[in-house]
């Protein structure tokens, strides 16, 4: 690494930050405008052609946008990044980026219920196919690969069940086929974990969640090498439309400025979380990649940074029943789907985040119908686990 390259939490107040043509601004101001003017026609044309830098229309680009989309580059260590409307918005703009009819994706079982949904709905409709593999298995993912394979799809850790994908190999197998390789990092952000560094080819993100931080923002991110985001702005964002909004932006650089401090505290408290609910006898069973019990433990701390995330789901021993009693006695913690908040959130994936799935796709793609899954707030340690307690207790 270059030496005079800053410390993560450092890039995450300064990166994308330069002043613009508004220099008494402190902060990236919100260039709240659909469209720039131009200082006469050749102008207009020049810039239309590429041939001159600027603005010129919101969809294809705006300056709070792109202070934003200079942030998650630094911070992913990527070439460039482009910002969406949401993060099936980025999801969808890559398949769309790099499928055509007849094409073929690998992608691992478990996750996030409308990428599943995405991939067995839309783009089957549109002739491309999807093979779902157990990622925790890596020879899955190779022996699944086709000749018309074009995108290997991860997510890590999974949607809902914390499964864990090894990124390296994962990066590894993609390069040695000649096959794009794209992993949704919506889960640890790039304070936790950076996909890049191992070798994968691009990372999107639901900046809903952790990047924004606050639970007030709907958006999306790409990053990958400057060629791939320049072509995904040329066709599948300028064409397609999920844009971001210059205020949204705005909401998701502040947000970033403070989730390096957030994901220490989202990291401690769910370790702390995790080991409560494991040494609980209410709880069968907790999937959390920081506990030694899970199996992705040791991946996870070579390819973490500083924790193991916010995320946990557990199984009661009492089953669905039990885990619905669960959601309608909690106090403190909000029942709410969504992820990476300031507040703990609490939700059933069988029944809401996945349940564009089957029982039986459910079962195949490894969410156990009892599932609950816990997005581990920034509140005292303490009182989650109080509130926990309580609600399994009865009390
Ligand atoms: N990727 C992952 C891993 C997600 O969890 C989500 C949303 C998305 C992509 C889509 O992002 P969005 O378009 O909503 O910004 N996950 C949700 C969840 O688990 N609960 O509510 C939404």
């Amino acid at each position: 690494m270059d030496d005079s390259r800053k410390h993560f939490d450092t890039r995450a107040i300064h990166s994308g930050e330069s002043p613009g043509p508004d220099p008494g601004s402190h902060v990236v101001p919100i260039y709240q405008t659909s469209t720039f003017i131009f200082d006469n026609a050749a102008q207009g044309a020049r810039r239309f052609a590429g041939e001159e830098p600027g603005y010129i229309y919101t969809r294809l680009g705006n300056p709070t946008v792109r202070a934003l989309e200079e942030k998650m580059a630094d911070l992913e260590n990527g070439e460039d990044a482009v910002a969406f409307g949401s993060g099936m918005g980025a999801i969808s703009a890559v398949f769309l980026q790099l499928l055509s009819a007849g094409d073929h994706v690998v992608s691992i079982k478990t996750i996030y219920g409308c990428t599943y949904s995405l991939l067995t709905g839309l783009l089957k409709r549109m002739g491309i196919e999807v093979t779902f593999v157990d990622g925790t298995d890596i020879s899955q993912v190779r022996d699944a690969i086709k000749p018309n394979t074009r995108v290997l799809y991860g997510e890590t850790p999974a949607n809902p069940n914390m499964a864990v994908l090894d990124l390296e190999a994962f990066g590894r197998v993609g390069r040695e086929r000649g096959i794009t390789t794209v992993v949704d990092n919506t889960f640890m952000s790039p304070a936790v974990q950076r996909p890049l560094d191992w070798g994968v080819d691009v990372v999107v993100h639901s900046a809903t969640k952790y990047l924004g931080g606050h639970g007030d923002v709907i958006g999306g991110i790409m990053v990958g090498s400057s060629e791939f985001v320049s072509q995904v702005k040329e066709d599948a964002l300028k064409d397609v439309g999920a844009v971001l909004g210059p205020f949204d932006a705005w909401l998701l650089i502040r947000g970033l400025k403070t989730l390096p401090l957030r994901a220490e505290r989202h990291n401690t408290n769910a370790q702390v979380v995790a080991e409560f609910l494991e040494n609980h006898p209410a709880v069968s069973r907790v999937h959390y990649p920081g506990l030694a019990s899970h199996p992705g433990h040791e991946l996870s701390k070579r390819q973490s940074i500083g924790g193991f995330g916010g995320m946990i789901a557990f199984e009661l021993s009492g089953g669905l029943q039990a885990g619905r009693n669960l959601l309608d006695s909690v106090k403190l913690c909000t029942l709410a789907v969504s992820l990476g908040a300031c507040d703990t959130l609490i939700q059933h994936p069988a029944s809401m985040t996945h349940s564009s799935l089957d029982e039986a796709q459910l079962l195949a793609a490894g969410v156990h119908p009892g599932l609950i899954r816990l997005s581990v707030g920034l509140e005292h340690p303490d009182d989650i686990i109080y509130d926990l307690r309580t609600s399994m207790e009865g009390a």
